[in-house]
Protein backbone atom coordinates (compact mmCIF):
# COMPACT_ATOMS: atom_id res chain seq x y z
CA UNK A 1 0.00 0.00 0.00
CA UNK A 2 1.51 3.39 -1.50
CA UNK A 3 1.84 5.48 2.29
CA UNK A 4 0.43 8.61 0.08
CA UNK A 5 -2.90 6.77 0.54
CA UNK A 6 -3.15 7.55 4.27
CA UNK A 7 -2.25 11.62 3.91
CA UNK A 8 -4.70 13.88 3.81
CA UNK A 9 -4.67 17.82 2.16
CA UNK A 10 -4.55 19.55 5.55
CA UNK A 11 -1.52 20.41 7.51
CA UNK A 12 -1.28 19.53 10.67
CA UNK A 13 -0.69 22.57 13.22
CA UNK A 14 1.79 21.21 15.94
CA UNK A 15 5.01 23.33 17.24
CA UNK A 16 8.13 22.69 14.58
CA UNK A 17 9.98 19.85 16.34
CA UNK A 18 6.98 18.09 17.95
CA UNK A 19 7.41 14.34 17.88
CA UNK A 20 3.48 14.15 16.64
CA UNK A 21 4.92 14.64 13.08
CA UNK A 22 6.81 11.15 13.94
CA UNK A 23 4.31 9.22 15.46
CA UNK A 24 1.82 10.17 12.46
CA UNK A 25 4.72 9.03 10.13
CA UNK A 26 5.69 5.56 11.65
CA UNK A 27 1.80 4.79 11.90
CA UNK A 28 1.31 5.33 7.88
CA UNK A 29 4.73 3.58 7.21
CA UNK A 30 3.66 0.78 9.17
CA UNK A 31 0.30 0.50 7.91
CA UNK A 32 2.05 1.12 4.17
CA UNK A 33 4.23 -2.06 4.86
CA UNK A 34 1.82 -4.27 6.74
CA UNK A 35 -0.63 -3.76 3.95
CA UNK A 36 -3.40 -2.25 5.75
CA UNK A 37 -5.82 -0.23 3.81
CA UNK A 38 -6.91 3.12 5.43
CA UNK A 39 -10.53 1.81 5.02
CA UNK A 40 -9.18 -1.14 7.18
CA UNK A 41 -8.11 0.93 9.93
CA UNK A 42 -9.48 2.62 12.82
CA UNK A 43 -7.97 5.00 15.04
CA UNK A 44 -9.75 6.05 18.57
CA UNK A 45 -8.27 9.49 19.15
CA UNK A 46 -8.35 11.72 22.24
CA UNK A 47 -7.87 14.90 23.24
CA UNK A 48 -4.80 16.95 23.50
CA UNK A 49 -2.20 18.28 20.78
CA UNK A 50 -1.84 14.01 19.82
CA UNK A 51 -5.76 14.32 19.07
CA UNK A 52 -4.95 17.57 16.80
CA UNK A 53 -4.01 14.90 14.62
CA UNK A 54 -7.25 12.93 14.26
CA UNK A 55 -8.60 14.85 10.76
CA UNK A 56 -4.62 14.72 9.50
CA UNK A 57 -4.28 10.56 8.25
CA UNK A 58 -6.81 9.19 6.37
CA UNK A 59 -8.11 6.15 8.50
CA UNK A 60 -11.34 5.78 9.95
CA UNK A 61 -11.76 7.61 13.16
CA UNK A 62 -13.72 8.71 16.06
CA UNK A 63 -12.43 11.73 18.55
CA UNK A 64 -13.74 10.96 22.06
CA UNK A 65 -13.65 12.97 25.50
CA UNK A 66 -10.68 13.17 27.22
CA UNK A 67 -9.33 9.98 28.28
CA UNK A 68 -11.76 7.81 26.60
CA UNK A 69 -10.19 6.80 23.29
CA UNK A 70 -9.44 3.15 25.02
CA UNK A 71 -13.21 2.36 25.55
CA UNK A 72 -13.73 3.80 21.82
CA UNK A 73 -11.51 1.51 20.05
CA UNK A 74 -12.52 -1.82 22.55
CA UNK A 75 -15.97 -0.84 21.11
CA UNK A 76 -15.11 -0.63 17.77
CA UNK A 77 -12.95 -3.75 17.73
CA UNK A 78 -15.49 -6.24 19.48
CA UNK A 79 -17.79 -4.97 16.86
CA UNK A 80 -15.94 -5.31 14.01
CA UNK A 81 -12.51 -7.22 14.30
CA UNK A 82 -12.11 -7.33 10.64
CA UNK A 83 -10.59 -3.79 11.47
CA UNK A 84 -7.24 -2.56 12.67
CA UNK A 85 -7.76 -0.67 15.90
CA UNK A 86 -5.99 1.57 17.47
CA UNK A 87 -6.41 3.92 20.67
CA UNK A 88 -3.86 6.91 20.25
CA UNK A 89 -3.61 9.17 23.02
CA UNK A 90 -1.28 11.63 25.69
CA UNK A 91 0.28 10.91 29.14
CA UNK A 92 -2.49 13.16 30.43
CA UNK A 93 -5.26 11.36 29.23
CA UNK A 94 -3.74 8.07 29.83
CA UNK A 95 -2.57 8.34 33.14
CA UNK A 96 -5.38 11.02 34.87
CA UNK A 97 -8.47 10.87 32.66
CA UNK A 98 -8.35 7.59 31.71
CA UNK A 99 -6.15 5.43 34.04
CA UNK A 100 -8.89 3.22 34.62
CA UNK A 101 -9.48 2.11 30.78
CA UNK A 102 -5.78 1.36 30.13
CA UNK A 103 -5.80 -1.03 33.39
CA UNK A 104 -8.73 -2.86 32.12
CA UNK A 105 -7.38 -3.22 28.10
CA UNK A 106 -4.61 -4.59 29.65
CA UNK A 107 -5.91 -7.26 32.38
CA UNK A 108 -9.03 -7.89 29.54
CA UNK A 109 -6.32 -8.16 26.74
CA UNK A 110 -8.11 -6.68 24.05
CA UNK A 111 -6.57 -7.17 20.62
CA UNK A 112 -5.68 -3.21 20.21
CA UNK A 113 -2.84 -1.43 19.38
CA UNK A 114 -2.53 1.78 21.81
CA UNK A 115 -0.25 4.36 21.44
CA UNK A 116 0.72 6.85 24.43
CA UNK A 117 2.30 9.62 22.92
CA UNK A 118 4.11 10.57 26.50
CA UNK A 119 5.26 13.66 26.25
CA UNK A 120 5.89 14.19 29.83
CA UNK A 121 2.90 17.00 29.93
CA UNK A 122 -0.68 18.07 29.63
CA UNK A 123 0.41 20.02 26.56
CA UNK A 124 -2.45 21.55 24.51
CA UNK A 125 -3.72 23.28 28.01
CA UNK A 126 0.07 25.03 27.81
CA UNK A 127 1.99 22.32 29.99
CA UNK A 128 0.92 21.42 33.36
CA UNK A 129 2.94 18.48 35.32
CA UNK A 130 1.85 14.96 34.10
CA UNK A 131 2.31 11.40 36.45
CA UNK A 132 5.55 11.36 33.88
CA UNK A 133 7.06 14.87 34.62
CA UNK A 134 9.87 15.01 36.19
CA UNK A 135 9.41 15.62 40.01
CA UNK A 136 11.85 18.93 40.11
CA UNK A 137 10.68 20.51 36.93
CA UNK A 138 8.72 23.89 36.92
CA UNK A 139 5.38 23.69 35.61
CA UNK A 140 2.28 26.05 34.54
CA UNK A 141 1.15 26.69 37.93
CA UNK A 142 3.70 24.64 39.86
CA UNK A 143 6.78 26.46 39.61
CA UNK A 144 8.32 24.29 42.41
CA UNK A 145 7.17 20.85 40.71
CA UNK A 146 4.30 18.57 41.27
CA UNK A 147 3.97 17.57 44.23
CA UNK A 148 2.84 14.31 43.88
CA UNK A 149 5.00 11.07 43.01
CA UNK A 150 5.59 9.89 39.06
CA UNK A 151 4.10 6.55 37.49
CA UNK A 152 6.70 5.08 35.35
CA UNK A 153 4.14 3.74 32.21
CA UNK A 154 5.60 0.30 31.86
CA UNK A 155 6.11 -0.81 35.75
CA UNK A 156 2.27 -0.26 35.55
CA UNK A 157 1.62 -1.86 32.75
CA UNK A 158 3.85 -4.95 33.36
CA UNK A 159 2.44 -5.07 37.03
CA UNK A 160 -0.71 -6.16 35.46
CA UNK A 161 0.73 -9.52 33.30
CA UNK A 162 0.10 -7.54 30.13
CA UNK A 163 0.45 -9.64 26.72
CA UNK A 164 2.73 -6.86 25.40
CA UNK A 165 4.76 -3.85 26.17
CA UNK A 166 6.92 -1.55 24.22
CA UNK A 167 8.43 1.83 23.90
CA UNK A 168 9.62 3.94 21.45
CA UNK A 169 11.18 7.07 20.98
CA UNK A 170 9.86 10.18 18.50
CA UNK A 171 13.70 10.33 17.66
CA UNK A 172 13.96 7.12 15.92
CA UNK A 173 11.23 6.57 13.06
CA UNK A 174 12.54 3.59 11.79
CA UNK A 175 12.47 2.25 15.36
CA UNK A 176 9.02 3.05 15.85
CA UNK A 177 7.29 2.90 12.76
CA UNK A 178 9.01 -1.45 13.68
CA UNK A 179 7.53 -1.49 17.03
CA UNK A 180 3.74 -0.61 15.60
CA UNK A 181 4.08 -3.33 13.07
CA UNK A 182 4.96 -5.78 15.36
CA UNK A 183 2.25 -4.26 17.98
CA UNK A 184 -0.86 -4.69 15.34
CA UNK A 185 1.03 -7.99 14.49
CA UNK A 186 0.45 -9.64 18.52
CA UNK A 187 -2.51 -10.62 18.86
CA UNK A 188 -4.01 -9.06 22.12
CA UNK A 189 -3.56 -5.92 23.83
CA UNK A 190 -0.34 -3.97 22.48
CA UNK A 191 0.62 -0.90 24.98
CA UNK A 192 3.31 0.78 23.27
CA UNK A 193 4.81 4.21 25.14
CA UNK A 194 6.13 6.48 22.85
CA UNK A 195 8.79 9.26 24.38
CA UNK A 196 7.89 11.90 22.46
CA UNK A 197 9.71 15.00 21.87
CA UNK A 198 7.86 18.16 23.39
CA UNK A 199 9.89 21.60 22.41
CA UNK A 200 7.66 24.09 23.52
CA UNK A 201 6.79 22.39 27.01
CA UNK A 202 9.84 20.16 27.64
CA UNK A 203 12.61 22.16 26.14
CA UNK A 204 15.23 20.33 28.16
CA UNK A 205 14.63 17.15 26.79
CA UNK A 206 15.84 18.34 23.37
CA UNK A 207 17.32 15.19 21.03
CA UNK A 208 21.15 15.23 22.93
CA UNK A 209 19.25 14.97 25.93
CA UNK A 210 17.17 11.63 24.73
CA UNK A 211 20.24 10.58 22.68
CA UNK A 212 22.33 10.06 25.71
CA UNK A 213 19.33 8.04 27.25
CA UNK A 214 17.56 6.04 24.58
CA UNK A 215 19.33 2.72 24.35
CA UNK A 216 17.54 -0.32 22.59
CA UNK A 217 16.87 -3.77 24.01
CA UNK A 218 16.16 -6.91 23.07
CA UNK A 219 12.56 -8.41 23.74
CA UNK A 220 12.16 -10.61 26.88
CA UNK A 221 9.27 -12.97 27.91
CA UNK A 222 10.65 -12.76 31.45
CA UNK A 223 8.52 -10.36 33.46
CA UNK A 224 11.27 -9.74 36.10
CA UNK A 225 13.82 -8.97 33.43
CA UNK A 226 11.37 -7.03 31.51
CA UNK A 227 10.44 -5.14 35.05
CA UNK A 228 14.51 -4.07 35.65
CA UNK A 229 14.38 -2.78 31.91
CA UNK A 230 11.45 -0.41 31.84
CA UNK A 231 12.88 1.48 35.14
CA UNK A 232 14.06 4.87 33.74
CA UNK A 233 16.97 6.40 35.13
CA UNK A 234 19.32 9.82 34.71
CA UNK A 235 21.28 7.91 32.72
CA UNK A 236 19.26 5.58 30.72
CA UNK A 237 15.38 4.96 28.67
CA UNK A 238 15.39 1.46 27.26
CA UNK A 239 13.54 1.03 24.09
CA UNK A 240 12.27 -1.36 21.84
CA UNK A 241 9.30 -4.56 22.18
CA UNK A 242 10.06 -4.62 26.33
CA UNK A 243 8.19 -7.58 27.40
CA UNK A 244 6.34 -10.16 25.19
CA UNK A 245 3.70 -13.09 26.12
CA UNK A 246 2.32 -15.11 23.66
CA UNK A 247 0.24 -17.13 25.73
CA UNK A 248 -2.09 -15.05 26.57
CA UNK A 249 -6.09 -15.46 24.87
CA UNK A 250 -7.61 -12.48 23.74
CA UNK A 251 -10.58 -11.16 25.23
CA UNK A 252 -13.22 -12.17 22.49
CA UNK A 253 -11.37 -15.50 22.42
CA UNK A 254 -12.09 -15.93 25.78
CA UNK A 255 -15.84 -15.53 25.37
CA UNK A 256 -17.52 -18.96 25.13
CA UNK A 257 -20.80 -18.10 23.79
CA UNK A 258 -19.01 -16.16 20.45
CA UNK A 259 -16.76 -19.81 19.97
CA UNK A 260 -17.39 -20.94 16.17
CA UNK A 261 -19.77 -17.81 15.28
CA UNK A 262 -18.37 -16.53 12.12
CA UNK A 263 -20.06 -13.46 11.81
CA UNK A 264 -19.30 -10.08 13.45
CA UNK A 265 -21.34 -8.59 16.27
CA UNK A 266 -21.78 -5.64 13.81
CA UNK A 267 -23.70 -7.90 11.30
CA UNK A 268 -25.91 -9.04 13.94
CA UNK A 269 -27.27 -5.88 15.02
CA UNK A 270 -31.21 -5.79 13.76
CA UNK A 271 -33.06 -2.70 13.01
CA UNK A 272 -35.59 -1.97 15.08
CA UNK A 273 -39.22 0.47 13.86
CA UNK A 274 -38.97 2.84 16.98
CA UNK A 275 -41.77 4.56 15.93
CA UNK A 276 -44.58 3.15 18.04
CA UNK A 277 -42.60 3.35 21.04
CA UNK A 278 -42.10 7.11 21.35
CA UNK A 279 -45.62 7.32 19.78
CA UNK A 280 -46.34 5.37 23.66
CA UNK A 281 -44.23 8.13 24.87
CA UNK A 282 -45.81 11.24 23.94
C1 LIG B 1 -12.26 15.65 31.23
C2 LIG B 1 -11.35 16.75 30.75
N1 LIG B 1 -10.42 17.25 31.58
C3 LIG B 1 -9.59 18.22 31.17
C4 LIG B 1 -9.70 18.73 29.90
C5 LIG B 1 -8.80 19.86 29.46
N2 LIG B 1 -7.74 19.40 28.60
C6 LIG B 1 -7.83 19.48 27.24
S1 LIG B 1 -6.42 19.01 26.46
C7 LIG B 1 -5.68 18.69 27.94
C8 LIG B 1 -4.23 18.25 28.00
C9 LIG B 1 -4.02 16.92 27.33
O1 LIG B 1 -2.80 16.33 27.75
P1 LIG B 1 -2.38 14.95 27.17
O2 LIG B 1 -3.49 13.98 27.28
O3 LIG B 1 -1.08 14.56 27.77
O4 LIG B 1 -2.20 15.28 25.62
P2 LIG B 1 -1.12 16.29 24.94
O5 LIG B 1 -1.83 17.61 24.76
O6 LIG B 1 0.05 16.39 25.83
O7 LIG B 1 -0.81 15.64 23.63
C10 LIG B 1 -6.52 18.96 29.02
C11 LIG B 1 -6.16 18.81 30.46
C12 LIG B 1 -10.68 18.17 29.05
N3 LIG B 1 -10.82 18.57 27.78
N4 LIG B 1 -11.50 17.19 29.50
MG1 LIG C 1 0.89 14.87 27.11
Amino acid sequence: MNIQEYNVKDQATWCPGCGNFSIHTALKMALSELNISPSSTFVAFDIGCNGNGADKINVYGFKGLHGRAIPLAVGAHLANRQYTVFADLGDGACLHEGIDHLIHAVRSNYDITVLIHNNQNFALTTGQATATTNKKKSMYGLSDGKPEKDINIGELVLSLNPSFFARGYTGDLKGLKDIIKEGVKHKGCSIIEIMQACPTYNPECTPQWFGKRIKSVECTNEIQKARSNVIITDKSIKVGIIYKNTKLPTFYDSITNRKNIKTELVDEVKQYNVKNIIKLLD
